[in-house]
């Protein structure tokens, strides 16, 4: 068996590596794990990704966990463009130095930004926190800069934009209330090829028009929210 690629289109990290398999024609089995159905939680999943999260990538008998570890594998053993993370060793750790922040910043707040759609209470500070983490991918990352880590496109903008790109960002007018990151969002979306970054993204747009979730539902999330807000 060839490489599969185990991902919920659902889930930003997921998107991040599907556009960066298909954009490089990586060759891949898509094996679809819905979360809202749960399909995470089996044991044929276990199999794969211990951890019980998606994207998880098997390879023969190889696998592995983690978007960035995954991105990074895919990049080295197809030998993708240097511009997705350069051999030049100031260039690289500029990719480094994004793909390390944003687990604890960017990718923290947006996720508790959309938990917190659904349990509301402590939405101002986080909304706070988000803005501020803006503020420095504008300021910090990308400076004047076409791309986050120089003048290319670099795993660092997928890893990005596929956070950027989900309804609660959209909800919050990211792009919007800043025509820096607009630009850089055309840009990156020009470099990654307009049909295949609309597909990557369809599945979580149309989810801006589910109903907000009901009581039962909330009891269901509360213990998966409480660790995400911790
Ligand atoms: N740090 C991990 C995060 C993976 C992750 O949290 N995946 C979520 C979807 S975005 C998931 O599978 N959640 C299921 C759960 O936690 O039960 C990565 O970058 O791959």
């Amino acid at each position: 068996m060839g490489l599969e690629l185990y991902l919920d289109l659902l889930s930003q990290p997921c998107r991040a590596v599907y556009i960066f398999a298909k954009k490089n024609d990586i060759p891949f089995e898509l094996r679809t794990v819905e979360l809202l159905k749960g399909q995470h939680h089996s044991d044929a999943f276990a199999q794969v990704n211990p951890l019980r999260k998606v994207p998880a990538l098997k390879d023969g008998d190889f696998t592995l966990a983690e978007s960035v570890a995954i991105l990074l594998y895919l990049s080295r053993k197809y030998k993708a463009p240097d511009h997705w993370y350069p051999q030049d060793l100031q260039a690289r750790a500029r990719v480094d130095e994004y793909l390390a922040w944003q687990h604890t910043a960017l990718r923290s707040s947006c996720t508790r930004a959309m938990w917190q759609k659904v349990a509301p209470e402590t939405l101002a500070s986080t909304l706070a926190e988000l803005d501020w983490c803006l503020q420095l991918l504008e300021d910090k990352f990308l400076k004047d800069e076409d791309f986050l880590a120089g003048p290319h496109i670099s795993m660092a903008d997928l890893v990005a934009i596929t956070e950027l790109m989900h309804p609660v960002s959209a909800g919050c007018q990211v792009f919007e209330s800043r025509p820096k990151l607009a630009a850089w969002r055309q840009r990156v979306e020009a470099a990654v090829g307009k049909d295949l970054f609309q597909e990557a993204h369809e599945v979580v747009m149309k989810a801006k028009d589910l109903p907000p979730a009901d009581t039962a539902m909330k009891e269901k999330l509360k213990p998966l929210i409480q660790v995400l807000l911790h």
